[in-house]
């Protein structure tokens, strides 16, 4: 079975609150509410990766030493098996907005169980409500 390298992040704000991307229409898990990232391409470290996706998607800067690693995601579709590294961020320059017409929102913690998510996001919530609170 391919493994799949994905790596996503939790941008935090001041007040707690964590940042979600919807997946657009005609993508895969169109409609889900997923933490912001992407593939890990060849050559880069997951840090890279997530620097080019927040820049690309969100249209924010953020310097390597503020992207802090939290915990791993894991799972098995059908065809492939995704490894999702989850990382934490607190600091960024810029605001984040909608760079590839996907809609954000800033979610409290407590409230993620209620936007659907992946099926590799959905596991990260209680680790979540622990750190951040509800
Ligand atoms: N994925 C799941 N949760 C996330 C991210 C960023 C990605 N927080 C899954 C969706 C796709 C795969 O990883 O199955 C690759 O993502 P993309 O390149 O289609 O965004
Ligand atoms: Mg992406």
């Amino acid at each position: 079975m391919r493994l799949l390298l994905v790596v996503a992040v939790a941008l935090v704000d001041t007040d707690g609150r964590v940042l979600l991307a919807q997946r657009p229409p005609g993508k895969q898990l169109a409609g889900l509410w997923e933490f912001p990232g992407g593939k890990v391409e060849p050559g880069e470290r997951p840090e890279e990766t997530l620097i080019r996706e927040l820049a690309e998607e969100l249209g924010i800067t953020v310097e390597e030493p503020c992207l802090a690693p939290l915990t791993f995601a894991s799972h098995a579709y059908p065809d492939f098996h995704l490894l999702m590294p989850l990382y934490i961020c607190r600091r960024w320059q810029g605001t984040p907005r909608s760079m590839e017409g996907q809609a954000l929102k800033w979610v409290r913690p407590g409230a993620l169980r209620e936007m659907p998510m992946p099926p590799a996001d959905a596991p990260l919530i209680p680790f979540l409500v622990d750190l951040l609170g509800p």
